[in-house]
């Protein structure tokens, strides 16, 4: 007997979500606050409250909206003896917060590392933190869904690396986004730009990361090899003078100007992009 599962919200995530239960054999509540939603759901027991979905099974997964949804949604619930894994995008302070008020229960916080498609697939994964307990009793029903990290008993932590994750990515489409509002702007077709240049071009630079990394944990006194921060800085002029010049709005790109202009500013143009990270961070 699979252990019974409670998903609670059925969007686009929560539906993959409970998909995936349903696939792997567990007995699936859902609930959802507009009924009717996902009737492809036909195996899943359909609750018309959350009270009765919690009760229903002792893992309870919540996939909502926002933080406030998950508190309107559990407000007055009896969550006793429950494990509560609260999947919602949420802050580290909301993971926190939410974990004191939910009495009785033991409480998870999830980032899930995936678009609804790659649920149940090799390439997704969740991040989780909390109860260790609780995770170690549920990580084989957790990882019908995707491959399950636990990243620490401190239940923001898993808020803590997906908003990084989430902050790379968005990072980097911004930038993607921008080459594409180049290329467009002089009628150059993005599709054979974007596969024979922009991701070829994006997959070799990611190949420098764990070096900048390795010299933000352990900084090194020699001086940059080959790209050092000063002439990044000199250069960087000509992205936004070139965005202008093409009709292109260079707001993405300008931060990262005025972070390398400030690195020079302040000693470090002899360094690597490590120098940048450190004084990324305002509370040191
Ligand atoms: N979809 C994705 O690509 C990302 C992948 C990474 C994780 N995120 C987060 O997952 C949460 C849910 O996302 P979703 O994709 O399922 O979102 P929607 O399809 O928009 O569904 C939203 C559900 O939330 C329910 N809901 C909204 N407001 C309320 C409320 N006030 N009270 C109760 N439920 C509420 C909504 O219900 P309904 O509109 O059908 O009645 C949906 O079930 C999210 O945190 C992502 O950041 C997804």
């Amino acid at each position: 007997m699979k252990t019974p599962v409670t998903v609670l919200g059925l969007g686009a995530m929560g539906t993959a979500l409970a998909q995936a239960f349903l696939a792997a054999g567990h007995p699936t509540t859902v609930w959802n606050r507009t009924p009717g939603r996902s009737p492809e759901l036909t195996d899943a027991v359909r609750a018309s409250t959350v009270a009765e979905a919690v009760a229903a099974s002792p893992l309870v997964i919540v996939c909502l909206l926002v933080d406030t949804t998950v508190h309107d949604a559990l407000e007055g619930v009896d969550l006793t003896g429950k494990v509560i894994a609260n999947l919602t995008n949420s802050t580290p302070d909301q993971a926190r917060a939410l974990e004191a008020t939910l009495a009785g229960a033991t409480y998870l916080d999830g980032g899930i590392m995936a678009v609804p498609a790659m649920i149940g697939g090799p390439h997704a994964f969740i991040l989780y933190s909390g109860d260790s307990a609780a995770f170690e009793r549920h990580q084989a029903d957790l990882a019908v869904l995707a491959r399950p990290l636990y990243v620490g008993a401190d239940a923001g932590l898993a808020a803590l690396y997906d908003i990084a994750l989430l902050s790379a990515m968005y990072g980097m489409f911004g930038g993607a986004e921008h080459a594409l509002a180049l290329m467009h702007s002089a009628k150059i077709p993005a599709v054979e730009f974007t596969e024979q240049l922009l991701v070829p071009w994006l997959t070799a630079m990611l190949g420098s990361l764990p070096r900048i990394a390795a010299d933000l944990d352990n900084p090194s006194q020699a001086a940059a090899a080959g790209s050092n921060l000063a002439m990044q800085a000199a250069a960087f002029h000509n992205l936004i003078d070139t965005a202008v010049a093409q009709g292109v709005d260079p707001s993405l790109l300008t931060p990262m100007g005025e972070l390398l202009q400030k690195a020079v500013a302040t000693g470090h143009g002899d360094e690597d992009m490590a120098a940048t990270i450190r004084l990324l961070k305002t509370n040191v």
